[in-house]
């Protein structure tokens, strides 16, 4: 049975589906970058409102601004812009629903101007953003604004071809002001720390060197919330394809996988309204912060932490890394007595339990989540999920030991690009040849891969820190046994 509408009340009922009605959704969001992560996180939001409130009526209209993003377009076309979410437990069940809160999706490289009018449109409320770091076009080093970018510059001296996330939303809010419309909130969903702040900032500065009156204008109208996400989202894999058609005789392209918990903090700052959204779990506070360094500094850190020697030793996944006590004890030191110190406590969280959470939620079998992706742009995640603890650990005498050796590993990893099994890695990283180049002199100079300002900043002007990377760099290039000494670390 093939995935679409018309398909809907003859799916199995194994499988649940929207019983909402679709054809009368209004495109209250616009969502730029849909992929794996937005379909398992706000889609899903959005859709479990859909199902408890037969009068709410946002639906989501899907955006893809790069030529890449043409395989969901084509999937969604057939599909009518359904998708199977199977959130796994580990326990090993699952739970596949039918997801229908996307309505319709627009390709920007085939049709900009109907992105711009769809943006522009008084049903639109909010448009939201997973663009990954790189989309912001931030220059990691200053965190300014990088003008010298070509699709920039194009877009700045034409304002009506547009081409990346800022050249629409300027054109958008541009036709809002002039046909005298509120503007649309600008929601950031990315896995950054002040995402709403950087994104303000990143709009404000291309739209003043575009039209200085409508900066003003953005300045004064646009809201920025910040938020802070949260659902492990694995690659969907041909296995979950397989699965769900011999075992509901449903042909989904393109479904997605999960694992059960889900958060999603916002500040609750909305221009132009907001749905309900507190009615189906989400948190909103007037203060995201404490959250998103929680959040950043334990997970996300913790999960480099498991994933680079992870994949030096061979391990595929971050669940067989957490079922090896060695892996699984360093991460958790790691979090105890690197973190935890520097963290302080959070307000209304028990970080202890968190903690513990993660540990159960990173050693889910079923979710398989492969140590690639965790190491994938670790260029742009270390600086932010793993230097700055480092840091405040150096400034506050605490221990240093295990973040260290975590970026040693990774000058390892960046040189080798094989593990010790001889296997290659899958290396993904904006940065790849770069990390290779300064990586690749280490065994003359064990310090030469920190000569990378960018991403290590003064750090390597530490002598406390330089001595105990370069006794973790030699014993990992001598010994080539990272996982015996990680265990003689602990
Ligand atoms: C991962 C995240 O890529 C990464 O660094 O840690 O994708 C992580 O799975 C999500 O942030 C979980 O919410």
């Amino acid at each position: 049975m093939e995935l679409n509408q018309c398909n809907i009340s003859a799916i199995s009922k194994k499988v649940s589906c929207p019983s909402y009605n679709r054809a009368s959704l209004k495109s209250g969001i616009i969502h730029i970058g849909v992929g794996g992560f937005h379909r398992s996180h706000q889609a899903y939001y959005i859709h479990k409102l859909l199902e408890k409130y037969p009068g709410f009526e946002w639906g989501i209209c899907g955006v893809g601004l790069r030529e890449s993003d043409r395989t969901m377009s084509q999937v969604f076309e057939k599909q009518d812009c359904l998708y199977t979410l199977v959130t796994q437990y580990p326990d090993g069940s699952d739970k596949s629903e039918v997801i229908g809160s996307i309505h319709e999706f627009l390709l920007a490289v085939d049709t900009p101007e109907l992105v711009i009018d769809k943006m522009g449109h008084p049903d639109t409320k909010i448009v939201s953003l997973t663009i990954t770091e790189g989309g912001y076009n931030f220059n990691t080093s200053t965190g300014a604004f990088n003008f010298d970018n070509p699709d920039i510059k194009h877009e700045i001296a034409h304002p009506n071809e547009p081409k990346t996330v800022y050249g629409y939303l300027t054109a958008a809010l541009r036709i809002r002001k002039s046909n005298g419309l509120p503007p649309f909130t600008i929601l950031s969903c990315d896995n950054i720390q002040h995402n709403g702040h950087i994104a303000r900032e990143m709009v404000l500065s291309f739209a003043k060197k575009q039209d200085a009156k409508l900066a003003e204008w953005i300045a004064e109208e646009v809201s920025f919330p910040n938020t802070m996400v949260d659902r492990i989202t694995p690659v969907t894999t041909p296995e979950v394809i397989e699965y769900l058609k011999t075992n509901y005789e449903l042909k989904d392209e393109w479904p997605v996988v999960c694992e059960p918990f889900i958060q999603w903090v916002v500040e609750d700052d909305f221009c132009n309204g907001r749905p309900p959204l507190e009615k189906v779990g989400v948190q909103i506070v007037s203060d995201v912060t404490p959250y998103e360094t929680m959040k950043i500094r334990l997970l996300n850190a913790g999960h480099s932490v498991l994933g680079i020697p992870g994949s030096i030793h061979g391990y595929p996944t971050i669940n067989s890394c957490m079922k090896d006590p060695v892996m699984a004890t360093f991460m958790r030191k790691f979090m105890d007595v690197e973190v935890t110190p520097v963290l302080g406590a959070v307000e209304g969280i028990d970080v202890e339990k968190y903690k513990d959470n993660l540990e159960e939620r990173f050693a889910n079998p079923n979710i398989k989540d492969s140590v690639s992706r965790i190491c994938s742009e670790s260029s742009a995640k270390l600086p932010k999920f793993l230097i700055p603890t480092l840091l405040e650990n150096l400034a506050s005498q605490g221990s240093i030991k295990y973040a260290t050796f975590i970026l040693a590993a990774w000058c390892y990893y960046s040189d080798k690009g094989i593990n010790e099994k001889g296997e290659p890695l899958e290396i993904i990283d904006a940065q790849k040849e770069e990390l290779n180049r300064a990586a690749k002199n280490t065994e003359n100079d064990w310090t030469s891969f920190l000569n990378q300002p960018e991403i290590f900043g003064e750090l390597p002007k530490n002598g406390r820190f330089v001595k105990e990377y370069t006794s973790a760099s030699r014993l990992i290039y001598e010994e080539r046994n990272i996982r015996k000494l990680m265990s003689d670390i602990l």
